[in-house]
């Protein structure tokens, strides 16, 4: 990844090393905004010492200023313990709802064939707590597709869903302080449909950028879901089930629920449903100065091919950002920028994302993000602020 990082160009869009860079990755734009960052005068709150413990390595916006994100500046989520598994004696059980039950080592599936992924991931808690701004990165995820694994162990007729499990554990708690309380302790997991699963470009995952997939990142295999938020990706894999009846655990049912009053003939109904496939955002990531010119970047993604991105600076119109080279990948990120000429003083930056269907990023008073109780899927517009002197 070193040598990457120093290898770094501007987009084809860019001034002067407007260059695309040809390597083991392929054809792929890196971007990096020539110029002193100016940074944003809204700089999020450290992360709080109990969150701490589930999130490691956040990075700013500011400089997450690749396209590819190198391993080591990838935030990381653990909700119970991090584990450190011995890939020799590691193994996957696949069993459940299957005619023929499997038990892989880490060397039966790299003898499978490999498959690899450029594929954004965001936690759909980013952006929706004051300290959680920015877990989201791009990489390119190396592994075997999952749906010749679910196909080899002949899944049932009667299975309508796939859970996977991690080798973590921790202790779950219901009806706390009552004197129904119940305690126990539970792997994480998280399921998908048998038609998700199937989906061709999932992956179980064992290389990440190049390299064996580090510890914090699900090592030695990891789901790879692109097109979901992260929670979908399960780490430290250790067991796929096939089941024919729904899964309920935190991770699909209690938290990672989107709470939502919505509007129905005149009433207002309340929503819950479980996190899903990512949804359309964009986030304004940096200004930049460079001989006297101002630039704003930022990165778009969704589950839809990004169409346009427009910016917007304190209550003026919407204009165009320039958009980087759209990747061969559907499911990473479209940079983008638009040259500024800014004025003195303290600046509101929005930006929002429209895709190829049309479909526009909702703005933070729409229904769809105002009606919202939880801090789930907050893809409403970013606005952040900047001090020009
Ligand atoms: N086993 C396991 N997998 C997990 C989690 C976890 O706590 N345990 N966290 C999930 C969540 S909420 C996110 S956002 C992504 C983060 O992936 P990363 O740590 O590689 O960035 O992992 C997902 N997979
Ligand atoms: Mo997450």
């Amino acid at each position: 990844m070193e040598q990457l990082q120093r290898r770094e160009f501007l987009l084809s869009t860019g001034t002067a090393a407007g260059v695309l860079l040809l390597d083991r990755y392929g054809p792929v734009a890196f971007a990096q905004e020539a110029g002193k960052v100016v940074p944003w005068s809204d700089q999020p709150p450290p992360v709080p010492p109990p969150a701490q413990a589930v999130i490691k390595n956040l990075e700013s916006w500011e400089s997450l200023d690749t396209w590819i994100t190198p391993n080591d500046r990838f935030f990381s989520i653990g909700h119970y313990e991090w584990p450190k598994i011995d890939p020799t004696r590691w193994k996957l059980d696949v069993g459940g709802d299957v005619g023929t039950p499997l038990s892989l080592t880490l060397d039966d599936l790299k003898a499978k064939p490999r498959q690899r992924v450029n594929y954004t991931l965001e936690c759909s808690g980013s952006n929706g707590l004051p300290f959680f701004t920015s877990g989201i990165g791009n990489a390119e995820w190396g592994g075997t597709p999952l749906a010749d694994i679910l196909t080899a162990a002949r899944v049932k007729s009667e299975a309508i869903e796939v859970v996977f499990f991690g080798a973590d554990q921790g202790t779950e708690v219901l009806r706390a302080g009552t004197p129904l309380e119940l305690k126990f302790t539970a792997n994480f997991a998280r399921a998908m449909s048998i038609k998700d699963a199937m989906n061709p470009a999932n992956l179980l995952c064992y290389e990440m950028n190049g390299e064996a997939l580090p510890a914090d990142h699900g090592a030695p295999v990891r789901l790879i879901a692109p097109g979901w938020y992260g929670v979908a990706n399960v780490k430290w894999l250790r067991r796929i089930e096939v089941r024919d009846t729904p899964f309920m655990n935190r991770f699909m049912a209690r938290d990672y629920v989107t709470v939502r009053e919505e509007r129905r003939d005149g009433e207002t109904v309340v929503v819950e449903s479980s996190v899903g496939p990512c949804l359309l955002k964009s986030a304004p990531a940096r200004v930049t100065l460079n001989d006297g010119h101002y630039r704003i970047a930022g990165m778009a993604w969704g589950p839809v091919p990004i169409a346009a991105v427009e910016v917007k600076v304190d209550s003026g119109p919407w204009m165009k950002a320039a958009l980087a080279k759209a990747d061969k990948s559907p499911f990473a990120w479209r940079f983008w920028h638009l040259d500024w000429p800014a004025t003195p003083g303290e600046h509101a930056i929005t930006s929002r994302a429209i895709d190829t269907a049309g479909n526009v990023q909702p703005a933070m008073d729409d229904p769809m993000i105002a009606s919202k109780k939880t801090y789930w899927e907050s893809n409403g517009q970013i606005t952040r602020h900047v001090r020009i002197m």
